[in-house]
């Protein structure tokens, strides 16, 4: 049995329960949060950072690493063409939206969803760079109407990752979806993709979780004020 571990609140958590969930593997759920200095964390995620997998006795992170592992393993029901090009077009796609729109775009998620500050100059930067992988991106992508083509493929848990997450982000500091103003018409595809039960459980889960942690921050905040 493979365990999942990380928080349903991670976008890259959520790709590789996606995955899980699209092959129908059966999995069992472990929360670790970030920065954990716990030393069994650290042996498997040694950045600390999430997810990561236990199976057959060993831990592996890197949420891309980990979804290529599940579909070496678990061949049944595929996520990548039989064809070796095809599948790392589609493998293209995945390393193309993490390197140049997610990495890039998280420099911006303190101030958009952690109430933290991004600097002027960092949100300048990031903008920029944007606005030039952007239409990188819709060269490559097909959208037609998963991301790769005709089928519902890695790189749409890819997309699910990425898009919703950084077009957020970006309408939050900059007033604009960077995203849907380069013409990559995000919302549909998503409400699309949404359609799907994996999708639909981890969007569920994420939904619990988050009103889970939003009620715990409110019973100590009102527990930490004056007669509280
Ligand atoms: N390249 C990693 C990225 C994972 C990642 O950055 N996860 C975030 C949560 S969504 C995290 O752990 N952040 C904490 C940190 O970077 O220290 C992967 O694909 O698994």
């Amino acid at each position: 049995m493979i365990t999942l571990c990380g928080m349903s609140l991670s976008n890259y958590y959520n790709k590789v329960k996606i995955v899980l969930l699209e092959k129908g593997v059966p999995f069992t759920e472990e929360v670790v949060r970030t920065g954990s200095k716990v030393d069994a964390v650290l042996d498997a995620t040694p950045l600390g950072k999430i997810p990561f997998i236990k199976v057959d006795g060993q831990t592996l992170c890197e949420s891309q690493v980990i979804v290529d592992f599940l579909e070496a393993r678990f061949p049944e029901r595929p996520l990548l063409p039989a064809d070796a090009l095809a599948a790392a077009k589609v493998r293209e796609l995945c390393t193309f939206m993490e390197l140049y729109i997610e990495l890039v775009g998280r420099e911006l998620y303190a101030q958009a969803y952690f109430g933290g500050k991004v600097d002027d100059s960092t949100q300048e930067r990031v903008r920029k760079t944007l606005e030039r992988n952007l239409p990188a991106f819709k060269r490559l992508a097909r959208f037609a109407p998963y991301a790769a083509g005709d089928s519902f493929t890695l790189a749409d848990a890819s997309a699910f990752a990425t898009l919703p997450t950084v077009g957020n982000a970006t309408r939050a500091i900059y007033g604009v979806d960077l995203i849907a103003a380069a013409g990559i018409d995000w919302k549909p595809y998503l409400k699309m993709l949404g359609e799907r039960a994996s999708l639909q459980r981890v969007n569920a889960d994420r939904k619990r979780d988050t009103e889970a942690m939003a009620a715990l921050a409110a019973a100590a905040a009102k527990a930490a004020a004056p007669g509280g």
